[in-house]
């Protein structure tokens, strides 16, 4: 079979809920995948920030396969020998009282809108069903049906209502805003992304994070920062809210908390919060597994012992300037923070991002375009110095065929 055979195989049986760049891939390795045909790539993408430990990480696919022989599954209705430790190790590696470990990242968003809620009544004491969450215009959380009930983006929420009820959209980045919407009394929550992912790698203002937490707790209400895609290293330090000093009420995490080896989420928050949700009344079959637990443990370790928030911040740096240093009519801004980072494209001659990509792909890395015009750039975060100076020439060869 060649990459076309896969191609129309997937597009024969599988849902066409995307439109994959025409590449098929069967191997990875750090910061490297090869496709059927044996020809080697830059992964550009991580998986959207899954992989930042690199494909396949020996130490991360070691606890899998140990684990795996031994127990994968128990579900929560028995306890089992690894997930207190899961739990001892995670709490304070992100210094919180407690954890809800779930899988999804979408799981892990919405464990936090139950959480916000269940706190509205039994502490906070806002009237029963009353309960608002405030969420920002381009916010990306997830694609399940209450999650989307706050998207503001047509191709995630068109033709999927009725939409679950008590969200407050307000415009990302603007703390007027957000000090307006805080004034309604039923208020709960604030859910908010430090750097807004499929919006295009949308980096708010410096302070506004700080500032947001601030207004937020004058009035009560609790901080929320989906850490999903900007968190575990991705943007230079631990988690994006890191490099504002905020410590979000709830924690969301997910993707990189595995390593991409297989889903894991959390969300992380004290007792205040956490105690409001009581036996049987939230859960999952799969949270907390065993497998997820060694998994867990050992990519966080891996963050931790090979220091990648601080490679990802000197790396960025790195990728950035040289970006912004193209000499392309193509290249309209070049944004982000640590090796998250995004490159909007101004079209030419009918050329627009996804024919950059494939002609990256044809040279060699592989990335896709969000939001038609926007290209982001996000290598697993173990690519070393060289590795990324190779990976920027193949992008300015690219470039430069649109001249
Ligand atoms: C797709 C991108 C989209 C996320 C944040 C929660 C979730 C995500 C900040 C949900 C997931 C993924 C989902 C994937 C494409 C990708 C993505 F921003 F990363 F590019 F869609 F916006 N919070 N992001 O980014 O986590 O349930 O997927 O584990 O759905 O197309 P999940």
């Amino acid at each position: 079979m060649n990459t076309q055979d896969y191609i129309n195989r997937e597009d024969k049986y599988g849902a066409h809920n995307y439109h994959p760049l025409p590449v098929v891939l069967e191997r990875g390795e750090g910061p490297f995948v090869w496709d059927v045909e044996g020809k080697r790539y830059f992964d550009f993408l991580s998986a959207y920030s899954a992989v930042n430990q690199g494909h396949c990480h020996p130490k991360i696919v070691k606890a899998l396969t140990d684990q795996a022989q031994k127990l994968t599954l128990t579900s929560r209705a028995f306890y089992n020998s690894v997930l207190g430790e899961y739990e001892e190790f995670i709490t304070k590696y992100f210094g919180y009282e407690k954890v809800l470990p779930m899988n999804s990242g979408a799981e892990a968003d919405e464990t936090a809108l139950k959480l916000c809620r269940k706190w509205a009544y039994k502490v906070k004491g806002i009237k029963e069903n009353q309960a608002k969450i405030i969420a920002c215009e381009g916010n990306f959380h997830g694609r399940t049906i209450s999650i989307i009930s706050m998207s503001t983006d047509p191709d995630a929420r068109n033709h999927y209502g009725p939409f679950t009820p008590g969200f407050e959209i307000i415009p990302y980045n603007d703390l007027n805003a957000l000090e307006n919407a805080l004034q309604d009394p039923s208020v709960a929550g604030f859910l908010v992304e430090p750097i807004q992912g499929e919006a295009g790698v949308y980096v708010p203002d410096a302070g506004y994070l700080s500032k947001a937490y601030d207004l937020c707790k004058s009035k009560n209400v609790l901080f929320i920062a989906d850490e999903v895609q900007t968190g575990i290293a991705r943007t230079g330090k631990l988690l994006a809210c890191d490099h504002e000093n905020v410590r979000p009420d709830i924690l969301i995490l997910g993707k990189a908390l595995s390593g991409g080896v297989l889903p894991v989420s959390a969300v992380l928050a004290d007792d205040v919060i956490m105690m409001t949700i009581k036996p049987g009344e939230h859960g999952s079959t799969f949270g907390g597994n065993p497998l997820a637990a060694k998994v867990a443990v050992a990519a966080l370790e891996v963050v931790r012992d090979e220091k990648l928030a601080e490679k990802a911040e000197k790396l960025g740096n790195i990728f950035r300037k040289e970006l912004s240093g193209i000499n392309s009519e193509m290249i309209e801004l070049v944004r982000g923070k640590g090796l998250l980072n995004a490159v909007v494209i101004r079209p030419k001659n009918g050329k627009e991002a996804w024919d950059v990509c494939l002609a990256m792909k044809e040279k060699g890395l592989i990335a896709k375009p969000t939001h038609d015009h926007i290209i982001r750039f996000a290598p697993p975060l173990i690519i070393s110095e060289a590795q990324l100076l190779e990976a920027i020439g193949l992008i300015k060869e690219a470039f430069k065929l649109f001249e």
